[in-house]
């Protein structure tokens, strides 16, 4: 196992370097640095824009930026005003070296805790434990147009290669579309009698992701305390982490395929009822 190192720690480099040259074969060491180069060289890339015309001045401003955060030595490898040689605007690339370390131990993630299942056996367990169809209604919700995350979950033709929860012949699927009301998609889903609700937010512009789904929550609460159906919410820009506090009961982020969600909600959904059933046996 490797030692750990502190974070300015010259000689760390070797350390790292030399640790990691066995990578492919060996153990994953539980300290590492970025690479870009040569191993662990600390190498990073950066993006940002800043607010001014691009020419000598504002390239200097972005290596004083780059400086500010920690970046030496630092380079421009790409800069270009945002919509013409005279923007107000330029994009830059920069490419640079940090000295911080990623110590592996202390990494806090969102780790899927079931079981992927394949279709036919998600259809399967439905079928054992609820014998009805499992009720699933997704919407993006606020002002938001952005369908395409929520149909790749829910259409037939599914994304990444899997199918869309659609597909599914145990589930009764209905995709409201998109900038539905919060008050519609309650009563939408007590109409329906729906097991699941799925949201997706995209925008995230002054946090509306998060305010949107905080309001979500609080009027599913509101409506149907603890019989309101499982919230399930979803976006590129959604830290999985924040399910507890932003009152829903989980978050899906960049990447999700179909085939996870389903498995989560057969998972919980079916949990739930099996652990209903048991305790009413034990009264
Ligand atoms: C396509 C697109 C549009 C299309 C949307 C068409 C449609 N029917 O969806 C149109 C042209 C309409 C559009 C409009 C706008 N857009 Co737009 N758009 C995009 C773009 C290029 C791609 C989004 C996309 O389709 N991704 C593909 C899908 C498959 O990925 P996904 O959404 O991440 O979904 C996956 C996961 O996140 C997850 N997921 C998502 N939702 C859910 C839900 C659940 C329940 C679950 C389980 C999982 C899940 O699963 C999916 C599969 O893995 C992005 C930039 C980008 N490259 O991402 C900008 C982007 C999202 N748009 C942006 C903006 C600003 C806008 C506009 C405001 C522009 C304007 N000034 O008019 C408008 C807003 C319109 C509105 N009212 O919402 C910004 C948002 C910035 C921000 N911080 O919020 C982005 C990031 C572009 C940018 N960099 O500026 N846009």
């Amino acid at each position: 196992m490797t030692e750990p190192i502190a974070d300015t720690e010259p000689e760390s480099l070797a350390v790292l370097a030399e640790t990691a040259k066995g990578l492919d074969q060996a153990e994953q060491p539980t300290v590492i640095r970025p690479y870009g180069d040569t191993t662990g060289d600390g190498m990073v890339q950066v993006s940002f824009t800043l607010p001014m015309t691009h020419g000598p001045k504002a390239e200097g401003a972005a290596l004083q930026l780059a400086a500010k955060m920690g970046l030496d030595p630092a380079m421009v490898v790409h800069a270009k005003g945002l919509g013409g040689r005279q923007s107000a605007y330029t994009f830059f690339v920069v490419y640079g070296r940090v000295a911080h370390l990623v110590d592996l131990d202390k990494v806090v993630v969102r780790e899927r805790e079931y079981p992927l299942l394949a279709a036919k056996e998600a259809n399967l367990v439905i079928k054992r434990t609820l014998r009805r169809k499992l009720v699933v209604l997704g919407a993006c919700i606020g002002t938001d147009a952005h369908t395409v995350g929520i149909d790749a979950i829910l259409n037939v033709k599914g994304f990444a290669g899997e199918k869309g929860l659609e597909y599914y012949r145990e589930m009764k699927v209905s995709n409201l579309g998109a900038q539905v009301t919060v008050p519609e998609l309650v009563s939408r889903a007590r109409k329906d009698r729906a097991d699941a609700v799925l949201v997706s937010q995209v925008v995230t512009q002054r946090d509306a992701h998060l305010r949107n789904t905080r309001e979500l929550a609080a009027a599913f609460r509101e409506a149907m305390g603890d019989n309101r159906p499982l919230i399930v919410v979803g976006g590129p820009r959604f830290d999985p982490r924040m399910a507890e506090e932003l009152g829903v009961d989980r978050i899906f982020g960049r990447g999700t395929t179909p085939g996870e969600v389903a498995s989560y909600l057969v998972h919980t959904l079916t949990r739930t009822l099996t652990l209903t059933k048991e305790t009413v046996r034990a009264r």
